[in-house]
């Protein structure tokens, strides 16, 4: 099945998904993903994304491949740019930055990245992107030199997220940046929520197993984890039971 079409099953079924994040540049050595990896396999992580504002290594390929030489789950691309485009990997956040109004990130990325995405095999995920504040600036705010949406202006997040599922976009991703200070709000997500049906992938600052379980009772189908893996790989565990037991009480 396609990872779209799952996502919207699972979404519609009020499933919950996890997405690893594995950023290349904090990776210097390829056996750095070993525990990671282990982790995701014995619990229930769904996806692994790969990708950052900033890649500044040549590794992308070889992490990819890493990954799947290791584990059986889609490793999809969450590229900041139209040079982080792998065909090894399986799918594509095709992201248009929709909270902010930087016209090479609503379509000119897209334009140059179009014909390559075309000529593999990678399966595209039309993706709404919104940036929320979340106190200091973040690399993805500085580099994608937009605005990210005042974390109190939910009727204003919620109108852009309406508007990118009225353009066509499948998925609304609401990322408070990676490693940031405060995680996008309960309130901030079940507005966004309940002004599309699209699945709803949150990340940004989700570093315990609360603050997880919170975004996913807001409205989060998918709730990406990055920066606290790094520091603490375990945390997966813990985090991977909260949605375990979540979607085992939805299946009874
Ligand atoms: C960042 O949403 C991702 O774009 C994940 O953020 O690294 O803070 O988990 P963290």
């Amino acid at each position: 099945m396609s990872i779209l079409k799952d996502l919207s099953t699972r979404s519609k079924q009020g499933k919950k998904s996890i997405a690893v994040l594995v950023d290349p540049d904090k990776i210097n050595e390829l056996s750095k993903l070993d525990s990671l990896l282990r982790l995701a396999a014995e619990n229930c992580v769904d996806y692994f994304f790969v990708g950052g504002s900033l890649v500044s290594t040549t590794n992308l390929s070889a992490i990819i491949k890493y990954i799947k030489r290791h584990v059986t789950l889609p490793v999809v691309l969450f590229p900041g740019s139209a040079l982080q485009i792998d065909p090894s990997a399986d799918a594509i956040l095709f992201l248009s930055l929709i909270s902010g109004r930087n016209p090479d990130l609503l379509i000119g990325q897209h334009v140059i990245a179009a014909p390559i995405i075309k000529s593999n095999n990678l399966e595209v995920l039309p993706t709404g992107y919104m940036l929320i504040n979340s106190g200091k600036t973040t690399s993805v705010a500085y580099i994608s030199n937009t605005t990210p949406i005042p974390e109190d202006k939910y009727s204003l997040a919620a109108c852009t997220a309406m508007a990118g599922e009225m353009l066509g976009l499948q998925l609304i991703y609401l990322d408070a940046g990676s490693g940031a200070e405060r995680e996008v709000s309960s309130k901030m997500i079940n507005s966004v929520r309940k002004s599309v049906s699209v699945p709803l992938i949150v990340g940004g600052g989700i570093n315990s197993a609360e603050k997880a379980t919170r975004a996913l009772q807001a409205g989060a189908d998918l709730i990406v984890i990055g920066n606290a893996l790094e520091k603490e790989p375990d945390l997966l565990i813990e985090i991977s039971d909260s949605v375990y037991e979540w979607n085992q009480s939805i299946a009874s």
